[in-house]
C-alpha cells in the first residue's frame, strides 16, 4: 500500500533566486582549488561522496591521458547525457505555475465533487499553458491555439481539466487527430516551417475538412495571438457531466474567465515580439507572479439538461460547436489564482502529466468522440514520455490526498505498497485497502445501445453556421484581422488549388470575408464549396468578441517609457504615480542600459537598452526626452522604430513636448491617441485613455 507523503514542499523560501555570481572558484598557482564560499554545502556525487575538485578530470600527469576510474567525471557526464526526455508530441512548449482554486458558489445540488461543496474551500492547483504546434524551443507568440491545462489536487483525487483558450476544436473524431497534427507541424520531408500553420500541408488538410471551419475562424482571429496567458480565456471544450450525491446528472461546459479581461497583440507585433523576446509569455507569467500580481480567472459553468441538449441547434457532443453564452449563461462558481512560480522548470512544468481520464467523483465524461479518444491518448503518451507507468510517483503528478492501492514495481517505483498484502481479497490482518461502494467513483448510469458501426451522426453535419456566427459577432477591426490573417497564411501556400478550395469554404461563412481574402490574394472567387448542410444565420454573440470583453483599466499591463538624459522629472513622476495607481507595470527604455539622468539630476536605471526594448513589448508607451535626447533618438533606427511601431500598432502614446521631434523623424502624424504631457495632470488623462487598450480609430 502506498502511503501519502508530503511529496511537494511548498515553501516561499524556495522561490528566492540565487542569481548573484559573487564567488567564482579560484585555482591557485599550484593547481589546487580554494573554497571561496565557505558557507556552501559540500558538493557530492549522486551517491553522496564528497567531491574535492569539480574542475579537473583525473589524469596521469598534468598533461597525460584521463583515467577511467574517475567515477565523479563518468557519473557527471553519464547523467548529463541522459538529461533529455521526449518532448510532448503536441503542446511541447509550455509554462506552468502553482496556485489554488477557491469555491465561491457551492453547487452540491449539481455535483458531489469535493472542491465545489463549501464556500471558501481551497484546492491546490497547477496550471500549464502551451502552444500546440511548435517544438519546445519555439517562440511564444506563434499564431496557435493555447493549451490551458489545470490539475486540481482535490481531496478525492486529481482532476485534470485539459483545456484550450478556444472553446471548439478542429475535428469531431479523435481518429483524425494524428492527421491534423501531422499537417500543422513541420512538413516531414523538409523539417520546416516551425511553429506556424502558414504552409501548404496545414491548409491542404483543412480545406478538405469542412468540420474545421468554425475552429479556423478562431485560430485566424486575434485569440490565437494573446497578449499573455493572463489575458486569455480557457475552456474545457467538451461537454462533461456533473453528477450529484443522488446520482443525477447535468451536462456542463467549463469556462475560465480572466479577471484582467481579454487582450491580444496584433499580427505585426507578434512577428516582432518573437524576435525581440521569444519567451514573451512565459516571462510575463513569471514576472507577474514574482511581483505579487497574481493572475486570476473565474471558473464559470454552463449547466444544462437533456431537454436543452435536445432542443439546441447542434449536437452537444460535437466539439466543433459551442453553446453561446447568450443561450446558456455562464454561472461563476469559483476562482483560480496562480501565486507561485515553479522551483524547477523540468521537475514541474516538463514532468507534469495531464490526463483527461483523471476525473473525480461528481464529474463524468460524455460520449463526445473526441473526448473518448483523448482518454486513451494522454495516459499512453505520458507512459512513453515519462518513461514508465510510475509517473504518478513524480511529486507534481502525485495526489495530495491519501492514496492506497496495490499497484507495484515498474521503472522508478518510489513507493511500493508496504507489508505482505499486494492483492485483494486477502485474509491478512493488515490486508490493505478495499473498494468503497458508497464513496468510490461511480460512472453515471447512462443507457446506451446501438449497432457497432463507424459512423458520424447526422447531427454533426453543420460545419458553417457557427463559423458564420463567430465571424459576424466580431467588431469590424476584428473581422479585418481575421481576413488579413487568412490572406497572409494562404499567401504562404504555394499550391493555388488549396487557396481556391479555402475561398470556396469562406463564401459559405461570409461573402465579405471571402471577397476580402480573394482580393488580398489577387484571385477571383471560385464556386462556393458544397456544404453537407446549408449554413443558417444565428444571432450574434457578443461574448465571442475579444474587443467587447477587454480590460477596463491598466491593471496587469505594462507601460514602456523611452527616456533620455534631461527628461523632465515632474512628468516622469506623474506617469509613474498614475501607472501605479492603476496596478500597472513600468519598464524604462534608454539609449544605454545604465540609464539616464533627468533634468533635475536624478539617475534612473533602465530596464532595457533601446535595441532590446522595442515598443512591441509594451501595452502603451511614453517618450520623455530632452531636445538633445530627441535628436539622438531620431538618429537611431531603433529610436524611430519605437515610435513608428507604437503608432502603427494603434497604441496610446504619451509624449513630453520635446519628443514631438522624434515623432516627426518617425513620420508619425499625432492623433487623439497621442497625448502630449505638457503638465503633470495629463498623465492621468493618458492612463484613462489606455483603458480602451488601443486607439483603433487610427487603423480602422
Ligand atoms: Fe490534447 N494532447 N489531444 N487536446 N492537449 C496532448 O498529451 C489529444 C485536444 C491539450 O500542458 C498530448 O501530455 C488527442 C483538445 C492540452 O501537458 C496528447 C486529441 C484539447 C495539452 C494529446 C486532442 C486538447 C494536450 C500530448 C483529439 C482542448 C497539453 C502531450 C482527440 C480541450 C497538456 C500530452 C500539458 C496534450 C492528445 C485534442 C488540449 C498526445 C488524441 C480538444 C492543453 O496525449
Amino acid at each position: 500500500m502506498a502511503d501519502q507523503k508530503d511529496l511537494y514542499p511548498t515553501t516561499a523560501e524556495t522561490q528566492k533566486t540565487n542569481d548573484t555570481a559573487k564567488y567564482p572558484t579560484q585555482t591557485g598557482a599550484g593547481g589546487e582549488l580554494h573554497q571561496t564560499r565557505p558557507e556552501a554545502p559540500v558538493m557530492t556525487t549522486a551517491q553522496g561522496v564528497p567531491v574535492s575538485d569539480d574542475q579537473n578530470t583525473l589524469r596521469a600527469g598534468s598533461r597525460g591521458p584521463a583515467l577511467l576510474e574517475d567515477f565523479h567525471f563518468r557519473e557527471k557526464i553519464f547523467h548529463f547525457d541522459h538529461e533529455r526526455i521526449p518532448e510532448r508530441v503536441v503542446h511541447a512548449r509550455g509554462y506552468g505555475a502553482h496556485g489554488y482554486f477557491e469555491c465561491t458558489d457551492p453547487i452540491p445540488e449539481l455535483t458531489r465533487a469535493n472542491l465545489f461543496q463549501e464556500k471558501g474551500k481551497r484546492t491546490p492547483a497547477f496550471v500549464r499553458f502551451s502552444t500546440v504546434a511548435g517544438n519546445k524551443g519555439s517562440f511564444d507568440v506563434a499564431r496557435d491555439v493555447r493549451g490551458f491545462a489545470v490539475k486540481l489536487y482535490t481531496e478525492e483525487g486529481n482532476w485534470d481539466i485539459v483545456g484550450n483558450n478556444i472553446p471548439v476544436f478542429f475535428i469531431q473524431d479523435a481518429m483524425k487527430f494524428p492527421d491534423l497534427i501531422h499537417s500543422v507541424k513541420q512538413e516531414p520531408d523538409r523539417g520546416f516551417p516551425q511553429a506556424q500553420s502558414a504552409h501548404d500541408n496545414f491548409w491542404d488538410f483543412i480545406s478538405l475538412m469542412p468540420e474545421s471551419m468554425h475552429m479556423l475562424m478562431w485560430v485566424m482571429s486575434d485569440r490565437a495571438i494573446p497578449r499573455s496567458f493572463r489575458f486569455m480565456e480557457g475552456f474545457g471544450v467538451h461537454t462533461f457531466r456533473f453528477v450529484n450525491e443522488e446520482g443525477e446528472s447535468h451536462f456542463v461546459k467549463f469556462h475560465w474567465k480572466p479577471k484582467l479581461g481579454l487582450q491580444s497583440v496584433v499580427w505585426d507585433e507578434a512577428v516582432k515580439i518573437n524576435g525581440a523576446d521569444p519567451d514573451f509569455h512565459r516571462r510575463d507569467l513569471w514576472d507577474a507572479i514574482r511581483a505579487g500580481d497574481f493572475p486570476e480567472w473565474e471558473l464559470g459553468v454552463q449547466v444544462f439538461d437533456d431537454e436543452f441538449a435536445d432542443k439546441f441547434d447542434f449536437d452537444v457532443l460535437d466539439a466543433t460547436k459551442l453553446i453561446p453564452e447568450e443561450d446558456c449563461p455562464v454561472r461563476i462558481i469559483g476562482r483560480l489564482v496562480l501565486d507561485r512560480v515553479v522551483d524547477n522548470f523540468f521537475a514541474e512544468t516538463e514532468q507534469v502529466a495531464f490526463c483527461t481520464q483523471n476525473i473525480v467523483p461528481g464529474i463524468d465524461f460524455t460520449n463526445d468522440p473526441l473526448l473518448q479518444g483523448r482518454n486513451f491518448s494522454y495516459l499512453d503518451t505520458q507512459t512513453k514520455r515519462l518513461g514508465g507507468p510510475n509517473f504518478t510517483h513524480i511529486p507534481i503528478n502525485a495526489p495530495r490526498c491519501p492514496f492506497h492501492h496495490f499497484q507495484q514495481d515498474g521503472h522508478m517505483a518510489m513507493h511500493n505498497p508496504k507489508g505482505r498484502a499486494n492483492y485483494e481479497p486477502n485474509s491478512w490482518d493488515e490486508g490493505g485497502p478495499r473498494a468503497d461502494p458508497k464513496r468510490g467513483f461511480k460512472s453515471y448510469r447512462e443507457e446506451v445501445s446501438g449497432e457497432k458501426r463507424r459512423l458520424r451522426a447526422e447531427s454533426f453535419d453543420d460545419h458553417y453556421s457557427q463559423a458564420r456566427q463567430f465571424y459576424r459577432s466580431q467588431t469590424p477591426v476584428e473581422q479585418a484581422h481575421i481576413g488579413d490573417a487568412i490572406t497572409f497564411e494562404l499567401s504562404k501556400c504555394v499550391t493555388k488549388d488549396i487557396r481556391m478550395r479555402i475561398l470556396g469554404h469562406l463564401q459559405l461563412i461570409d461573402e465579405d470575408l471571402a471577397k476580402h481574402v480573394a482580393e488580398g490574394l489577387g484571385h477571383d472567387l471560385p464556386d462556393p464549396a458544397e456544404p453537407a448542410r446549408a449554413p443558417k444565420d444565428l444571432a450574434d454573440s457578443p461574448a465571442l468578441s475579444l474587443l467587447k470583453n477587454g480590460p477596463d483599466s491598466f491593471k496587469g499591463r505594462k507601460l514602456g517609457i523611452l527616456m533620455t538624459d534631461g527628461a523632465d522629472d515632474a512628468l516622469y513622476e506623474a506617469l509613474v504615480e498614475a501607472v501605479e495607481a492603476e496596478g500597472g507595470m513600468i519598464e524604462i527604455v534608454a539609449p544605454q542600459v545604465g540609464g539616464i539622468t533627468t533634468a533635475g539630476g536624478k539617475k534612473i536605471e533602465a530596464n532595457q537598452k533601446i535595441d532590446g526594448g522595442p515598443s512591441v513589448l509594451y501595452d502603451a508607451v511614453a517618450i520623455l526626452c530632452s531636445e538633445e535626447g530627441a535628436e539622438k533618438l531620431s538618429s537611431m533606427l531603433p529610436g524611430k522604430q519605437f515610435a513608428a511601431d507604437a503608432f502603427g500598432h494603434a497604441k496610446f502614446i504619451a509624449i513630453s513636448p520635446e519628443a514631438e521631434a522624434l515623432l516627426k523623424a518617425a513620420s508619425v502624424e499625432p492623433d487623439d491617441g497621442v497625448v502630449p504631457l505638457s503638465a503633470a495632470g495629463k498623465a492621468k488623462t493618458f492612463m484613462k485613455k489606455t483603458h480602451a487598450v488601443r486607439f483603433w480609430d487610427r487603423v480602422a
